[in-house]
């Protein structure tokens, strides 16, 4: 009896968890109000040790390689399945414990023990979401929307149990379908009906939200296709600096300037965070001897603007990893703004925070020894995308992407030192980028004529931060190692495009590459993992021809 009560529990738990979060996504999309799922996964990535963490995003991506999906495009999805899926199991648990408990007797399936439950389900959920904030709405608003969405679910747990709950003195087991007692006729009856409106909710409140979602999406992707057909339109003037290189890349290699659309994107929370900036502004604090509040006119009408081509790259990328890209970035030297705060002598460092509560702590030595280091508020001639950190982030030459926070909202300028999110979470305190060097294509259906000889043009990109790149070499099946061509870059802080044209030889084919820095210093050949520092290795290719 009791098992099958558990079992009823689950499975009603189970709908009424996925009607509150079919519920909860539509106002989500609606109108902004948390989405406790999201933000139980958000706060979870947040206090769980930083190996459990790591552990974990290492295995996803070892799936999502398995299914061959291109990681950059589909981490989030699975992460919000997971967060989806974690939540459900949730509500399951629950649903299954209210009607074990009631089962043996212990409480009573009444309106008060239905709120106590869905109180616990919701209540630690409401103080995650104060944790996380910060939400743009309200927050008397969005306590008390969860409030009234986990109270509710537990209102109709203890109605379904009510009317679900199996009692010993009824036994069915040895009843005939005829003569099913009145009893298991309504429940039946009850759970056809409790099924088709927990359903209903569910698929409304997906379906609609999804439909939300995507209309936003598709607002968001025109308004920067629209930015990028007006870049395209002065294209024909806008020439890079590299235009007149003889040297191109193999067919098939990456672009060189990174669409926008397809600029990588990696960020704490299971969405982007999304800042107003009519409101936004800049507060800049602490040793400095004249405070400053700036609002983003501020920031680009008065003080001299820069550009700069530069390729960021995240540090958990494995060799060969998509989380790589290229744009014209657009800001003011942190130096000059610091001139104007007036830092004071004894400060040592910046604490940048983000609405998104990621934190980095940059060095001032570090600022002092590079006036490149900049707040961007534009990338490729436009405001930085949602995504990438509107209305503000700042660029540091030379480091992986966990050093150069997004969607900045605070300066600190301080005598101490503090962890930044990522080295919190025993990533490394320099992150200072491995150099690397990547084959993209072995151009197989590009042949090349040169006398008698047929080349097959072998391309990809070799990157060492700042740092530059002075050589990259090829080799084939073990063979000797053979020089490479390089382009010139877009600047001394972008990858190289390189080209290797090989003498055609049918077979099955490993291509191997390599590269050394500005300085000679060669790329690192032994392979290590991503974590803590940056990933090293050499890329390998097989091609047949
Ligand atoms: N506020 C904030 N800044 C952030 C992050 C973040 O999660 N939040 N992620 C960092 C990491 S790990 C990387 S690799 C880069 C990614 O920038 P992108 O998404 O624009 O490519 O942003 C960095 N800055
Ligand atoms: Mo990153």
């Amino acid at each position: 009896m009791t098992s099958r009560n558990i079992g009823i529990g689950a499975l009603a738990g189970g709908l009424l968890t996925a009607a509150l979060t079919g519920l909860s996504y539509l106002a989500y999309r609606l109108v902004a109000l948390p989405f406790a799922p999201f933000e139980l996964f958000d706060w979870m990535g947040r206090v769980l040790p930083g190996p459990v963490i790591t552990f974990g995003i290492d295995r996803m991506i070892d799936t999502l390689l398995l299914l061959g999906v291109n990681v950059a495009d589909t981490a989030k999805s699975a992460e919000q399945t997971i967060a989806l899926g974690q939540f459900m199991v949730g509500g399951i648990v629950l649903g299954a414990v209210y009607f074990a408990v009631t089962s043996a007797r212990k409480i009573r399936p009444d309106l008060l023990s239905g709120l106590v439950a869905g109180a616990l389900f919701g209540l630690p959920l409401v103080g995650i979401s104060i944790a996380i904030g910060p939400s743009p709405v309200n927050p008397v608003l969005s306590i008390g929307w969860l409030l009234l969405i986990f109270l509710g679910w537990g209102a109709a747990l203890s109605l379904a149990c009510n009317r679900l709950l199996l009692h010993e003195r009824e036994e069915p087991a040895a009843q005939p379908e005829e003569t099913l007692s009145v009893e298991a006729l309504s429940r039946r009856r009850f759970l056809i009906r409790f099924g088709t409106a927990t359903a209903a909710i569910t698929v409304i409140g997906a379906g609609v939200g999804t439909v939300l979602a995507q209309a936003e999406r598709r607002r968001q992707e025109a308004a920067l296709s629209a930015t990028e057909a007006h870049n395209a339109e002065g294209a024909s003037e806008m020439i890079f600096p590299n235009a007149n290189d003889p040297i191109t890349p193999a067919p098939g290699t990456r672009p060189e300037y990174t669409p926008l659309k397809d600029f990588y994107k990696v960020f704490i929370r299971t969405e982007p965070t999304v800042i107003d900036g009519s409101m936004w502004m800049l507060p800049i604090t602490g040793l400095v001897d004249n405070p400053l509040v700036l609002t983003l006119d501020d920031i680009q009408n008065n003080y001299q603007s820069r550009d700069q081509y530069a390729t960021l790259s995240c540090i958990s990328g494995r060799v060969g990893t998509t989380l790589i890209s290229t744009t014209l970035w657009t800001g003011v030297s942190v130096q000059d703004i610091l001139a104007d705060a007036q830092v004071r002598p004894e400060a040592r460092y910046l604490h940048i925070t983000s609405g998104d509560g990621f934190y980095e702590t940059v060095d001032l030595d570090l600022i002092n020894s590079d006036e490149r280091i900049m707040l961007c508020y534009a990338w490729d001639g436009n405001p930085i995308p949602v995504d990438h950190g509107f209305p503000l982030r700042i660029w540091i030459p030379d480091r992986y992407g966990m050093k150069q926070p997004k969607w900045i909202t605070g300066i600190e300028v301080t005598d101490q030192y503090t962890d930044g999110y990522w080295v919190e979470r025993s990533w490394d305190k320099v992150a200072q980028v491995k150099a690397t060097s990547v084959i993209d294509t072995v151009a197989v259906d590009a042949p090349i004529t040169d006398g008698d000889q047929t080349l097959i043009p072998v391309g990809g990109i070799a990157f060492a931060g700042a740092r530059g790149i002075s050589q990259v070499q090829v080799r084939v099946d073990g063979g000797p190692w053979e020089d490479a061509e390089l382009r010139s870059p877009l600047s001394e802080t972008t990858w190289v495009i390189w080209r290797y044209d090989w003498p055609f030889n049918a077979g099955d084919h490993t291509f191997e590459v390599r590269c050394a820095e500005g300085d000679g210093t060669p790329q690192i050949e032994e392979v290590h993992d991503a974590h803590p520092s940056g990933a090293t290795g050499i890329d390998s290719y097989e091609a047949t021809l």
